[in-house]
């Protein structure tokens, strides 16, 4: 999955992404995508050094997420706002956001608007979204309307179903609201997310506040970034003298990634063997015959059973082995629904 880390200019999103990702400098191992800069950072995840250890696995692969650092975005004028939304065009493949708003006082840096304000600065990325999505939204319309001058039959009922949602998105979007709030049958849902509307993905804020305290904005997570950054920099002893005297919390690249797992509505399950030990992400909800396509499609196409542990009663039953006898080793079939944690053994025949 990637994340777009969107922002102000000079708001700390190149700092988290550094953060994230391990880079050191601003552009350090990461790759050009479009005006973006990618980079991937690989999911922590304890629950993997203990399967490795018990099944002697040769290595452990991690789930990974891309995070995509964006140029600032500029909403100044129109035309730069018409900039901003062009320059969002990689945001649109992104399966969540992160938008960093400046939440520090800095001597040096003088704030954009003459005051520290994240919630402007909130509402200002906030509306640059909404615009982006009313520009594909109204294009979209149009197209339909002229389609629906020549269509019959089949294509015709299509494009009319098309129109009606489009024109609800509209209707939020003209309403000065995010489409993720739109409440649409699964069908409609479906269709939405052919058209990557930004203000319908998952939105993390991240506050950049210059020392360690609580969000300003309601379900947003307060990070020094700074602060972090240099904490990440120091050795392990002289960090934990840095880390009490400025009361970081850090490290907070497991806590944002978690946040992003929780509103992106993901999960991650286990696989161990010789091999590797492995997690996978996978939507919440999701079944397990779609779980084992996640691996490969013929585990799904020839899918039998799924032999599942939980990871809590993986770990209270001293493993595999106490597992099956305590009885918490289970078949499950292929409606199963997987749950986060779930150490599973795809048996399949193709
Ligand atoms: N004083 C202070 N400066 C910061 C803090 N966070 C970021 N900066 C500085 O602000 C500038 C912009 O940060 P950067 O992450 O590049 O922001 P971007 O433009 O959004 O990518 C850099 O010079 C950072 O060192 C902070 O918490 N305190
Ligand atoms: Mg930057």
């Amino acid at each position: 999955m990637k994340i777009g880390i969107i922002g102000l200019p000079m708001s700390g999103k190149t700092s988290l992404f550094r953060l994230l990702t391990g880079a050191e400098s601003d552009n350090a191992g990461a790759v050009q995508h479009g005006r973006a800069q990618l980079r991937q950072t690989k999911v922590e995840d304890a629950r993997l050094d203990r399967l490795q250890r018990d099944y002697r696995a040769k290595k452990i692969t991690p789930a990974v997420i891309d995070f995509l650092d964006f140029p600032p975005l500029d909403a100044s004028t129109e035309a730069a706002r018409r900039s901003s939304a062009e320059l969002l065009a990689p945001a649109r493949e992104a399966g969540a956001l992160i938008l960093v708003v400046r939440a520090f006082e800095s001597s040096f840096l003088p704030p954009l608007r003459g005051k520290v304000d994240p919630r402007a600065d909130y509402d200002e990325i906030f509306h640059e979204l909404v615009f982006a999505d009313l520009a594909v939204a109204t294009g979209r319309r149009e197209r339909i309307a002229k389609g629906l001058e020549r269509k019959h039959g089949e294509e015709r009922k299509a494009l009319e179903a098309e129109l009606l949602l489009i024109e609800k998105v509209l209707a939020e979007l003209e309403a000065g609201r995010a489409v993720r709030g739109l409440r649409l049958a699964a069908d409609e849902q479906k269709l939405l997310r052919s058209f990557q509307f930004l203000s319908a993905k998952p939105l993390l804020v991240v506050e950049n506040c210059g020392e360690q305290r609580s969000p300003i904005i309601p379900d947003s997570i307060a990070i020094p970034l700074a602060l972090e950054l240099e904490l990440d920099a120091l050795d392990p002893e002289s960090r934990a003298v840095f880390q009490s005297e400025y009361r970081i919390e850090g490290p907070s690249r497991a806590r944002v990634i978690s946040a992003i797992y929780e509103r992106a509505g993901l999960i991650s399950f286990l696989t161990a063997g010789e091999q590797e030990a492995r997690a996978w992400t996978i939507p919440a909800g999701t079944r397990a015959a779609d779980a084992a396509g996640a691996i490969h499609s013929d585990l799904s196409r020839g899918f039998i059973r799924a032999e599942v542990i939980s990871y809590a009663d993986y770990t209270r039953d001293g493993g595999h082995a106490g597992a099956r006898e305590k009885g918490h080793l289970r078949l499950e079939g292929k409606d199963y629904i997987v749950q986060d944690g779930d150490v599973i053994l795809f048996r399949f025949n193709v």
